[in-house]
């Protein structure tokens, strides 16, 4: 199939599942076309059946808001005309859902055939999408597409909950390459981090609010505090790293914390890793935790959205109320003062971890692919493919 995938570029979850989704198809023969409004970082590498499109917004003196929905539109209507898209996957409701419609109203009968299929990932239901400044446009926009699927059962609930949508929403979860995800002998790296019998705990993120960095800082030094020997890897960036700087300062602890910023290869950090934390305000599904997980790393996570879906506590790790600073603190130490639960959750994690696998999930998307593509194209009355 010639298929058009739209994400962000971002650091951040939809973008890594477009990214990868797009490797995934493309090594099942497919060829995919990449809009967004630059290179995405894991799409670096050349890919015969991968071609990235730039969408460039004319940046003329009078747009405070350069339209970027716009310039994307326009481009979709190129592909889905000339590169003969069979079918147009867009990641994050907001724009893309609108920009996809506007395309095929644009292109009218020539595109009747071409289905809009949305994931929904997360903020753009829960916190953007659900601000009355989007929610009209976000709610139409949804129920205009041919297919709708949902990174996690919690994110499909929340969805009915907060919109009417008139569709039914598929549940096709995040995916993990299992083989880059995993515990490769890296001892030289963690040697280079810690000293013999020292802990290794790991956090990822964008650095956003909704992320509550701080706890992660604030558990630290409670665990310290306790006795344990460990460091603390920070890795990605954005706004509230300042904050977080600052409050390791206040309390102390620089000396056993990194910031490590992004990182293109964070496969390496986490598979050195003793203890993933999680202690988000949000989270539809928790992509970072299951890469963490891949690797073996136990996650101490809060119990909001898709979380308990993925951490399994007790099991994989542990689930704390949202905002239990001490009682995350409480869980890590005990991670990491008993080695035998400390093996255990590693084998469970890994183990959860596999039932995201990769090439599964890409056919998981294939198949309902075919059966949106199959359904459009009977309507429309359009040879089956
Ligand atoms: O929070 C992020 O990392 C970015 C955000 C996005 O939509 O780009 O991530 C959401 O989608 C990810 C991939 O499906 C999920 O794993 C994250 O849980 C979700 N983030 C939130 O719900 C806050």
């Amino acid at each position: 199939m010639n298929i058009g995938i739209v994400g962000y570029p971002t650091y951040g979850g939809s973008g890594v599942v477009a990214t990868e989704l797009s490797k995934g198809l493309a090594k099942r023969g497919h060829n995919v076309h990449f809009m967004s409004y630059a290179r995405p970082q894991r799409l670096e590498a050349f890919n015969t059946n991968i071609s990235f499109h730039e969408v460039s917004i004319n940046a003329y003196p009078l747009f405070e808001y350069p339209p970027y929905d716009l310039a994307l539109a326009s481009h979709m209507v190129n592909l889905i005309e000339y590169e003969k898209l069979d079918l147009l996957h867009v990641h994050y409701a907001i724009p893309h859902t609108t920009s996809a419609y506007l395309a095929k109203q644009i292109l009218g009968p020539k595109a009747a055939h071409v289905p809009i299929i949305t994931t929904l990932h997360g903020t753009d239901i829960t916190i953007v999408g659900s601000d009355p400044s989007y929610l009209p446009v976000v709610n139409f926009s949804i129920n205009q597409s041919d297919g709708v699927t949902a990174v996690s059962g919690y994110l499909r609930d929340e969805t009915y909950m907060r919109f009417e949508i008139d569709k039914k929403i598929e549940v096709i979860p995040n995916f993990v390459d299992l083989v880059r995800f995993s515990r490769s002998g890296k001892d030289h790296f963690r040697k280079a981090i810690v000293q013999d019998g020292e802990k290794i705990i790991t956090h990822v993120s964008n650095f956003r609010k909704v992320k509550r960095v701080q706890d992660v800082a604030e558990a630290f030094a409670l665990i310290l505090k306790s006795g344990v020997k460990a460091k603390l890897l920070f890795v990605g960036d954005g706004p509230e790293r300042p904050v977080v700087e600052q409050l390791c300062r206040e309390q102390g602890t620089c000396e056993h914390v990194r910031f490590l910023g992004k990182q293109d290869n964070v496969e390496d950090i986490l598979s050195v890793s003793d203890v993933f934390m999680m202690p988000s305000a949000s989270e539809t599904f928790g992509l970072a935790a299951l890469e963490a997980m891949s690797c073996g790393v136990p996650v101490v996570s809060s119990d909001v959205g898709g979380l308990p879906e993925l951490n399994i506590d007790g099991e994989t790790g542990f689930v704390c109320k949202l905002g239990d600073v001490q009682g995350m603190a409480d869980r890590v130490t005990a991670i990491l003062t008993n080695e035998e639960l400390l093996a255990r959750m590693r084998i469970a994690a890994r183990k959860k971890a596999e039932t995201f696998e990769q090439d599964v999930i890409v056919a998981q998307y294939e198949e309902y692919y075919m059966k949106v593509v199959e359904r459009l194209r009977a309507k429309s009355g359009v040879r089956s493919m």
